[in-house]
C-alpha cells in the first residue's frame, strides 16, 4: 500500500497537537486519517457543553480558527459574553460570538439524545473537514487538578488561575466506568501507523491512555506507534508540560517524557537539540528518531508531518 494511503490514527489534545495534524492534513488524504481526542478539557458553562479540544482541531482543520490563539473562531466577537457578564455569569473563559454557536448546537443535540461522537461528526461534517474525529469517550471524564489551592476543574487551573497553583496531583472523574467512543480501540487496532501529537503528556494524552482498553489497545501496536515528544530542550512547546512534569516529581525533559510513554511506543521523536537524550531513550527499549518538531509555519508542520509518514 503507498504510504500516503496506509489508515493513520492520531491520538492529542487541542493546540499543541492541532500543528501536527494540520501537517499531516495537508500531505496525506485526509479520508484516511482518524484523530482521537482528549474530552477531559470538557466543560459546563452556561448551561452548555464546552469541548475546547474537539473544537480546537476542528476548527484548525476547518481553516477557522484563530491563528494567534490557536483556540476559537478567526476574527470572533464578545457581545454575548461581555452580556453575560452583566447578569453576574463567570466570564473568565472567552467563549466568542461564533465560537457560541457550536457550544449552543452540541448542548441542543446532547439534550435530544445524541452521543458526542455522533455530535462531533455532524459538526466536523457541516464545517467541511474531511477526517473522522472521534472523542476518546462519549463519556464525560472532566480532568481534575488537586494542586495547593485544593481540587479543581482543569480550566480553572489552567485559564482562571494561569496554571499557577502548584499541582500535586490529577485525575480523571469516572473514568473507571468511561467506555473509549465508538471506533476509538478499531481506530487503533487497524491503522498502519499511530501518532501520538506533541501535547501535554498528562492532561493531553493522559485522560485518553486512562480510558479502559486504550492503553492496552496502544501496547499490543507498540511497533507502529510514534510519540512526538512535547518538550524540547527542557521547555514546552506549548502550555505548562514542563512546569507540571517537575511539580509531579519527573525529569521536564524529553527522557522524562519517554519514560511516561515507554511500555506502548516503538519510536519516540525528539528534536535535534534533544539528540543527546536519545541513547537513554533507545535503553527504554524504544527507537529515538530526530526530527525538528518545533512548528511555527505551515512549512515546517507539513515537513514534520511528511517525515513522520516515512520514518
Ligand atoms: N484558553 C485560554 O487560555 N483562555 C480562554 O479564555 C480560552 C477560551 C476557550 C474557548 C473555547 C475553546 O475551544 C478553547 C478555549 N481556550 C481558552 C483553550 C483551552 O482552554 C485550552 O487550550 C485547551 O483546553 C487545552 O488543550
Amino acid at each position: 500500500m503507498s504510504l500516503n494511503k496506509q489508515k493513520i490514527t492520531a491520538l492529542g489534545g487541542g493546540v499543541g497537537a492541532s500543528k501536527l495534524l494540520l501537517g499531516l492534513y495537508e500531505v496525506m488524504d485526509p479520508a484516511v486519517l482518524t484523530i482521537i481526542v482528549n474530552t477531559g478539557d470538557d466543560i459546563m458553562l452556561h448551561g452548555l457543553k464546552i469541548c475546547p479540544d474537539l473544537d480546537i482541531v476542528t476548527y484548525t482543520l476547518a481553516g477557522i480558527v484563530d491563528p494567534a490563539k490557536g483556540w476559537g473562531i478567526r476574527e470572533d466577537t464578545f457581545h454575548a459574553l461581555k452580556k453575560l457578564a452583566v447578569y453576574g455569569r463567570a466570564d473568565w473563559f472567552n467563549l466568542g460570538d461564533q465560537d457560541l454557536a457550536t457550544h449552543i448546537h452540541r448542548s441542543a443535540l446532547l439534550e435530544e439524545g445524541k452521543t458526542l461522537s455522533e455530535i462531533a461528526e455532524s459538526i466536523r461534517t457541516a464545517l467541511g473537514v474531511k477526517t473522522r474525529i472521534l472523542p476518546m469517550s462519549d463519556n464525560p471524564v472532566p480532568t481534575i487538578i488537586e494542586s495547593n489551592e485544593g481540587a479543581m476543574h482543569f480550566q480553572k487551573y489552567l485559564v482562571k488561575r494561569r496554571a499557577e497553583p502548584v499541582v500535586v496531583g490529577i485525575r480523571f472523574a469516572g473514568v473507571e466506568q468511561a467506555q473509549p467512543a465508538p471506533g476509538v480501540l478499531e481506530a487503533i487496532r487497524e491503522a498502519g501507523r499511530i501518532f501520538i501529537c506533541p501535547s501535554n503528556p498528562f492532561i493531553s494524552i493522559g485522560p485518553i491512555l486512562a480510558v479502559p482498553g486504550v492503553r492496552q489497545q496502544l501496547r499490543s501496536r507498540k511497533r507502529d506507534v510514534f510519540a512526538v515528544c512535547p518538550i524540547v530542550g527542557g521547555k514546552s512547546l506549548k502550555g505548562p508540560s514542563d512546569k507540571m512534569l517537575a511539580q509531579l516529581g519527573y525529569e521536564a525533559t524529553a527522557l522524562g517524557v519517554a519514560k511516561l510513554y515507554a511500555d506502548f511506543t516503538g519510536t519516540f521523536v525528539i528534536d535535534p537539540v534533544d539528540r543527546r537524550q536519545a541513547r537513554a531513550i533507545e535503553e527504554l527499549g524504544m527507537k529515538a528518531a530526530i526530527l525538528p518538531t518545533v512548528m511555527k509555519t505551515r512549512a515546517q508542520k507539513r515537513k514534520l508531518a511528511q517525515a513522520l509518514l516515512e520514518l
